[in-house]
């Protein structure tokens, strides 16, 4: 396994540390999740043989799929993550980097939802990213009003260490009476109106190069009710100033 692989966010923290709690827990790898889901599904077993009445509770789930450098193309077609829209709901939102600074060659943040997509491995301008060496950013697309959420899904493309993802998304209506509708990275978003729907981690040992999608899904078929989504972006690996992940776009995806 290499090193890089074995960093936690906590150390991914560089001049932004992004709190939520996030620093205090380990990312848990595919394999790790699956171990995880399955302790969860055993004390959420448990519970449920010794409360009568059960609320259902939402199971969030992550689809990884990758092609490699070998498969990737301008389609951007996965084996299950559906492949990038142009009409999704998402597609109008407001998107604004409330504490983040873009790579200079980056293009800009706009590119996360404006349904155009890279057609090759290594173009910075049609993928947005952090600035070299930075630890992560805050990101926040505004909806405009609050819809009922099935999907957000992300796309990705590099031909080396910045093809993979990691970050965090969070999401809010908006209506909490102490909602923070830009918290800074030193603000933990679970405490001004957000709630944590997911860490998506898409590192493995295999090969970092290629096209990522990533498909965040609740079971229930909703994630929620939500007008703004809150990105924790880091970078995947710190070895060297090139670990800041080429966004090609974000989708979000409404309840039919
Ligand atoms: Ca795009």
């Amino acid at each position: 396994m290499r090193i890089t692989k074995q960093i936690s966010l906590c150390n991914l923290c560089g001049s932004l540390c992004l709190c939520g709690g996030i620093s205090s827990k380990k990312i848990h790898h595919r394999d790790t999740e699956n171990h995880r889901g399955f302790t969860e599904k055993i004390i959420f077993t448990i519970f449920t043989l010794l409360a009568p009445v059960v609320v259902a509770q939402a199971q969030v789930r992550i689809t990884i799929d990758h092609n490699d450098n070998k498969t990737a193309n301008a389609e951007f077609k996965f084996a299950r993550v559906p492949a990038p829209a142009r009409n999704d709901a998402g597609a109008k939102a407001i998107l604004r980097l409330v504490d983040a600074e873009a790579d200079g060659n980056s293009a800009d943040i706009g590119a996360l939802n404006d349904g155009l997509l890279p057609d090759a491995e290594d173009q910075p301008r049609r993928n947005f990213f952090l600035n070299a060496g930075t630890g992560g950013g805050r990101l926040r697309m505004d909806l405009g009003s609050v819809i009922t959420l099935a999907q957000i899904n992300s796309y990705s493309w590099h031909s080396g260490s910045r093809g993979p993802q990691l970050y965090r998304v969070w999401a809010s209506d908006g209506t909490s009476p102490n909602f923070n509708a830009e918290p800074k990275g030193t603000v933990d978003p679970a405490s001004c109106g957000w709630k944590s729907i997911a860490i998506v981690d898409t590192r493995t040992d295999e090969e970092d190069g290629g096209q990522y999608g990533v498909s965040i899904t609740d079971e229930s078929g909703s994630l929620g009710k939500f007008r703004y989504l809150l990105f924790d972006l880091y970078p995947v690996e710190v070895a060297d100033n090139s670990g800041n992940t080429f966004y090609s776009e974000i989708d979000l995806v409404a309840k039919k």
